[in-house]
Parts: structure tokens; sequence; C-alpha cells
């Protein structure tokens, strides 16, 4: 019976059905489900196939963003309980568009994929300065920093955020990626991961997180 309804909290997220969502955490919840089991066997294996779906392109951005919608219903009804509980998330990464860039489409999804995949992701939206990345790296207690760029102009923001979350003692890892940005380029400015796309993004900082 709880199996069947973690099926359906996942097939949830991967059709993007908000409503249903609404009442299947709740009564996964009363029935006695723990909100691990909620996160770790409805929500994240959801959205397990949202990502291999969109890696293999039978998912497009429309259809992630729905999922993104429908995982950010269920993780209203969990989220709380699983920090009074003290569940440890995955990792935990702070993400932003960097400094003077507002494009947020690709970052959002992104993210989305984290969360999906049981991170705990501090999202500093856009325009966000290298001492603000520090800053929220620090706070948090980071494992990744990630940071997309959409311009061209924007990109070298990318490689001043490096510096000064290396100088200012981030030991954590650091992604970075964004349409202009490439291997060569992530290697140049020094960062340790990069990726052409969100999913992609969680299979590499799990790998290098030695993360399952
Ligand atoms: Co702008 N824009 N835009 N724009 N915009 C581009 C990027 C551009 C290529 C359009 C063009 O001229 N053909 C061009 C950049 C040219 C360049 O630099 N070479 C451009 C420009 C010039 C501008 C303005 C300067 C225009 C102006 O005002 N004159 C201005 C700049 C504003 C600013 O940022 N300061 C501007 C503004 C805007 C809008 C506000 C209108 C809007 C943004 C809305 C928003 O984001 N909320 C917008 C949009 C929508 C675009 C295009 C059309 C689409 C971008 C997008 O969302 N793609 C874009 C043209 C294009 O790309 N075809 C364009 C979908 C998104 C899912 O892809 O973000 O690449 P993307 O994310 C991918 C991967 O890159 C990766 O994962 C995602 C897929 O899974 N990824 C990561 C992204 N971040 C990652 C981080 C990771 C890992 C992977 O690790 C942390």
């Amino acid at each position: 019976m709880s199996e069947q309804l973690l099926n359906e909290i996942a097939e949830c997220v991967v059709t993007g059905k908000n409503k249903r969502m609404e009442e299947l955490v709740p009564k996964a919840l009363q029935d006695g489900l723990t909100p691990e089991t909620v996160l770790m066997q409805g929500l994240v294996k959801g959205m397990e196939v949202v990502s291999n779906k969109f890696k293999g392109e039978e998912f497009y951005i429309p259809q992630v963003l729905l999922s993104e919608r429908a995982l950010n219903v269920g993780l209203k009804f969990i989220s709380e309980k699983l920090a009074q509980r003290g569940f440890k998330p995955r990792g935990t990464l702070v993400i932003g568009t960097v400094k003077e860039d507002l494009h947020d489409i690709g970052k959002n999804l992104v993210a989305a994929m984290f969360r999906g995949q049981g991170f705990n992701v501090v999202d500093m939206t856009v325009d966000v300065k290298p001492e603000q990345f520090l800053q929220a790296a620090k706070e948090h207690k980071a494992d990744v920093v990630g940071m997309s760029a959409l311009l061209t102009t924007t990109m070298d923001n990318m490689r001043t955020t490096v510096n000064v979350l290396k100088q200012g003692g981030f030991l954590g890892r650091i992604i970075v990626g964004g349409a202009p940005v490439t291997q060569g380029f992530a290697d140049q400015i020094g960062a340790d991961l990069f990726a052409e796309d969100a999913a992609t993004a969680v299979d590499k900082v799990k790998a290098a997180l030695g993360v399952a």
C-alpha cells in the first residue's frame, strides 16, 4: 500500500501534478511514512526519472519546470519536518547567477535538479557578487558553490568569484555552467567542475562528493 503511494508521488513529480501532490504527501505522512521515505522514495525517485528523461531528450525545459513545481509542492510539506528530525542532505549547494547577469532559467533548472536529488540548495538568485557567494558558502557550510552565466560579458565574473572563494578559504567544489561556458573556460579559471546541463551537473557533483 505504502509502496503504491510512494510510486504515485514519484509519478506526480514526473507528470507535474500539483493538486494530486497536495493530497498524496499529507496522506503519506498521516499513514505513518517518514518524511525521509517520502523524500527519497517518492520525490527524489520521481526527479531521477525526470533527470534521465531530460538527458535522453525525451523531456524538454517546460516539462522539467512543471516537475519542479510539483516537487516544490511536495517539499513544502516535508522540509520543516526533515530539518526538525536532523535529516542529513546529500550535500549543500550554494548557487546563483553571477554579478551583472540576470538570466535565471538555466540556474533554476540546475537548482531544481539538485533539490530533487536530496541536496540542500541555497539559491542566491541573480546578479550575485563574488563576496556574496563567499559569505553564503561560509554561512551555510556549502559543499559546493555553483555559478551560472549566460553572457560573454559576465563570464569573467566567474573567474573573479573563483578567486574570491579560494582566497576566502572556501575548500569545497566549484561548478560552473551556462550557454557560453565550456570545459576549457572552467579549467582556465580554476573551477573544479563544468556541466553542460542540469542533469549532468548533479551527476558530476555526486561523483565528486562520493555520494550515491
Ligand atoms: Co538574454 N541573452 N539578454 N535574456 N537571452 C541571451 C543569453 C543571448 C545569447 C541572446 C542572443 O543574442 N542570441 C545574448 C547573449 C549574447 C552573448 O553574450 N554572447 C543575450 C543578451 C545579449 C541579453 C541582454 C544583454 C539583451 C539586452 O538587454 N540588450 C540582456 C542582459 C540582461 C542581463 O543579464 N544583465 C538579456 C536579457 C534577457 C531577458 C531578461 C529578456 C531573458 C532572461 C529571462 C530569465 O532568465 N529570467 C533573456 C533570455 C530568455 C535569453 C535567451 C533567449 C534564453 C536563455 C535561456 O533561458 N535559455 C538567450 C538566447 C539563447 O540561449 N538561445 C539569451 C534556456 C536555459 C535553460 O538555458 O541558461 O543555457 P541555459 O541553461 C542550460 C545550460 O547552459 C546549463 O543547464 C541548462 C540546461 O539544463 N546550465 C548550467 C546553466 N547554468 C548552469 C550552471 C551549472 C551547470 C549547468 O552549474 C552550476
